[in-house]
């Protein structure tokens, strides 16, 4: 709960525009890759997210989800309606639902 809580402040900040959009010297904002869950599929998959950038994967289906690494790099639970932040690490997963293992896609960041 209390994470599901700290995400979408997370999201309010970055909605309300915290983030430093022209300031000179400052890290570029991370681009952001929302990934929907829906009908029991993953995707479609972004195809060009790099290591650094946001993933947020957002359940728009009537049942929970996870969104879980098979090599076990994440795990992220999604109630019905939930959407959940990461930030991309380099490598290329294979990503399933803990409750619907026959969902599955393939997550390739660069
Ligand atoms: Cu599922």
């Amino acid at each position: 709960m209390f994470r599901m809580m700290l995400w979408f402040g997370i999201a309010l900040a970055l909605v309300g525009g915290f983030a430093p959009a022209t300031a000179t010297g400052a890290a570029a904002t991370p681009r952001v890759h929302v990934i929907v869950i829906d009908k029991m599929v993953f995707g479609p998959m972004p195809a060009d997210v790099r290591a650094g950038d946001i993933i947020e994967w957002a359940n728009h289906g009537i049942l929970e989800h996870s969104a879980t690494a098979r090599d076990g790099s994440f795990d992220v639970d999604l109630k019905p309606g939930a959407t959940a932040r990461m930030t991309a690490k380099a490598g290329t997963f294979v990503v399933f639902c803990k409750f619907h293992p026959t969902m599955q896609a393939n997550l390739v960041v660069k």
